[in-house]
């Protein structure tokens, strides 16, 4: 994470992180188990949003049928995984109203009965709690849905539930865990016993990669989607800050905070994107958005969308020296990969220098924005609220009641961030402010990202995803992650600080990110695509632990029961 220097050529978000046409199902899995009368049904940890939609709309499944498997899965594995916080109780409801729209051919979107975990500090107008993963926050009714939230029910799609993740976005402490709440315990993550699911977007990563739901929402402020995307196996967009609203979300900073999909394949996280993309009165960052119709982002996703762009790869964000052993693995993969990226019809520009990533290296100025925003931000979201049991309207009042609260674990994760932030004697307006925030768009900016695009013609960056999230976050520019690798089996097992977690390991796996220019989503979204179809890594990633139930299993029971036996048409 940003705060600590540990590593003097890395920072910190390397090791810790803030903040068409469908396709037919037949043919497509070969295995008989997940068949009736020769139909077969799309395995879950695998199923795309349009074997999802193809299944529905052919009558083999229902979203009914969908929640119901979902949910027994992610059962299965919560005691062990904590990824889940809670379930939508209105799930199944909501699910049943979607059938009858469906059968009598209304359909909202693509997303039209797809189960859909949030993040568990996306707020929604339910019985849900929307925690950050605090006590603090328990009992708090928000006025209306997260804008976030009523988008995703206007596509049709069911919010199945909340997920777990580093409490308060990791912005409370300097000596906790990756994926640890006190109101939803220790995420771990699926590829190995007691893996560092990584954060804070923890419980979404781990629900996504595992098929609990077709995919999740997770938010960014430094790293908070594309690391945990990294090593649970998924493809991760953070979007450019103010595509997507974050009214009633609890956040850390305006300047920073994003919400974007973590999903199996990059397709599914674009049909996410396109429907949470968007200008919201209750957000003036999204008044910024340049375009007046969204880009279409499923129909990016060619092929053919490498062919002829120029990628640069900057080698000084992934200096290495020193951390051979932890990170060689990752660069090796990563090398390997520029030579698909060639293949697939683009120009490598190799071993561009970043002179902007030098210079924030060992600078504060990030986390004085932080620290400054959440002061005013963290307020704002409070006074927003309907309910507010605890009467908190400020930091130091969240600071007092963790520290009092047993549960909040103080002070063995420590409250250092907050005590730091209200240390700040001045505010997010102030001349201070200013200069660190300007100088974050600087080195960011021209001596980064930007400067490089432009002065290099080039149409994106490529770097290890394990590093790739700090240039983009304090310039708010977008990045879209998808699988490399894993780490291979003779890999020294590492801990986490904290002790209680395993940081490197055999199996965990790791991906690779674009980044570029604020608003490139659409083109992003394409390279990753290109790339993905022709590596398919993830499905050669398999986890230690994953659910039994499949939707088979569901309809399979159903009729036997003989409850829908008329509406299945098989
Ligand atoms: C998942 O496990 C956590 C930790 O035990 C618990 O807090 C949570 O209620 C569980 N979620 C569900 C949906 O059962
Ligand atoms: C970490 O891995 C070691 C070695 O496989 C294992 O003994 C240990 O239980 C794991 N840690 C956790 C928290 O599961
Ligand atoms: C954006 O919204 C904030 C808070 O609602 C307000 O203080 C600010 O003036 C607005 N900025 C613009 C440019 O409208
Ligand atoms: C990756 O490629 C770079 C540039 O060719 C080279 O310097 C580096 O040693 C390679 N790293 C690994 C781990 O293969
Ligand atoms: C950051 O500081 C460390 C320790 O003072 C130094 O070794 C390192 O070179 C610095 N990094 C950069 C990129 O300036
Ligand atoms: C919050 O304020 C209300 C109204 O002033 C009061 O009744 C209640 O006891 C307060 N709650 C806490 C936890 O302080
Ligand atoms: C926290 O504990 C202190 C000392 O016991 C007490 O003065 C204060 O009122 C408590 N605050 C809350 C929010 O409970
Ligand atoms: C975290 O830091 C606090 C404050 O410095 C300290 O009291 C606590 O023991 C630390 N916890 C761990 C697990 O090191
Ligand atoms: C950034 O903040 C620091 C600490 O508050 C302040 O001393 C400095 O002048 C600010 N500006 C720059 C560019 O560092
Ligand atoms: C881009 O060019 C500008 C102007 O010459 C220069 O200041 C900047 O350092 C360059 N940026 C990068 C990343 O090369
Ligand atoms: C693992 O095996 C590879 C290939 O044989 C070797 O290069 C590497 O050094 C080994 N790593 C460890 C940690 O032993
Ligand atoms: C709501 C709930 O069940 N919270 C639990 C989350 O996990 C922690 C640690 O496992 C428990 O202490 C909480 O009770």
């Amino acid at each position: 994470m940003l705060l600590f220097k540990l590593f003097p050529s890395l920072l910190l978000s390397a090791i810790l992180n803030i903040g068409g046409g469908l396709l037919a199902a037949a043919g497509q899995y070969s295995d008989a188990s997940t068949a009736i009368d020769g139909k077969p049904f799309p395995p879950l940890i695998k199923a795309t949003l349009e074997d999802l939609v193809s299944g529905l709309e052919s009558g083999l499944f229902t979203s009914v049928d969908l929640v119901k498997a979902y949910t027994s899965r992610i059962l299965e594995v919560n005691s062990t995984l904590k990824m889940v916080t809670e379930l939508n109780t209105d799930a199944l409801l909501i699910a049943a109203e979607a059938d009858a729209l469906r059968a009598e051919g209304t359909v909202l979107s693509p997303l039209h009965g797809i189960p859909i975990l949030l993040k568990n500090n996306i707020a929604t107008m339910d019985a849900m709690p929307n925690t950050a993963g605090s006590y603090a926050l328990l009992g708090v009714k928000v006025p209306e849905d997260s804008t976030m939230a009523a988008k995703l029910r206007k596509a049709g799609a069911i919010l199945l539930g909340k997920t777990n993740l580093s409490q308060w976005a990791n912005f409370r402490s300097y000596n906790t865990s990756n994926g640890w709440s006190a109101w939803g315990g220790q995420t771990e993550g699926a590829y190995y016993p007691g893996q560092d699911p990584s954060g804070s977007s923890s419980g979404s990563g781990v629900a996504s990669s595992l098929g609990l739901a077709l995919a999740c929402l997770g938010t960014e402020t430094d790293g908070s989607i594309v690391s945990p995307s990294n090593v649970n196996n998924l493809v991760g967009i953070k979007p450019t800050v103010g595509l997507t609203s974050r009214y009633l979300v609890v956040g850390i900073s305006e300047r920073q905070d994003t919400i974007g999909p973590m999903a199996r394949t990059v397709k599914d996280a674009a049909y996410i994107l396109a429907a949470i993309a968007g200008q919201d009165p209750n957000d003036n960052y999204t008044s910024a958005i340049p375009f007046s119709a969204t880009p279409d982002y499923v129909a990016a996703c060619n092929y053919h969308a490498l062919k002829g762009k120029r990628i640069g790869v900057p080698r000084n964000v992934f200096d290495i020296t020193g951390f051979e052993e932890q990170y060689g693995p990752i660069v090796a993969a990563f090398n390997a990969s520029l030579d698909t990226i060639r293949a697939a019809g683009a120009e490598v520009v190799d071993d561009i220098y970043l002179e902007g990533y030098d210079a924030i290296a060992n600078a504060t100025f990030e986390q004085v924005v932080l620290m400054a925003d959440i002061v005013k931000n963290l307020a704002s979201y409070l006074s927003e609220l309907a309910v507010n049991p605890n009467n908190l309207t400020s930091l130091s009042d969240v600071q007092e009641f963790t520290q009092n609260f047993t549960l909040e674990e103080w002070p063995e994760r420590d409250t250092g961030i907050w005590e730091d932030a209200l240390a700040l004697d001045y505010g997010n307006e102030s001349p201070e402010f200013w200069s660190n925030y300007t100088a974050d768009l600087y080195y960011g900016g021209l001596l980064g990202i930007t400067g490089a695009l432009t002065n290099l013609s080039l149409d994106a960056l490529v770097v290890p995803t394990t590093f790739a999230s700090t240039l983009p976050a304090i310039i708010g520019a977008p990045i879209v992650t998808v699988p490399l690798g894993k780490y291979p089996e003779n890999t020294t097992v590492v801990p986490n600080a904290f002790g209680n977690l395993n940081n490197t390991a055999p199996n965990i796996p790791f991906g690779v990110s674009f980044l570029g220019e604020h608003w490139s989503e659409e083109k992003l979204i394409g390279f990753a695509y290109a790339f993905e179809q022709r590596t398919k890594v993830r499905n050669t990633i398999q986890p230690y632990i994953q659910p039994q139930t499949e939707l088979v299993d569901i309809v399979n029971k159903r009729v036997t029961e003989g409850s829908g036996r008329a509406e299945i048409k098989i």
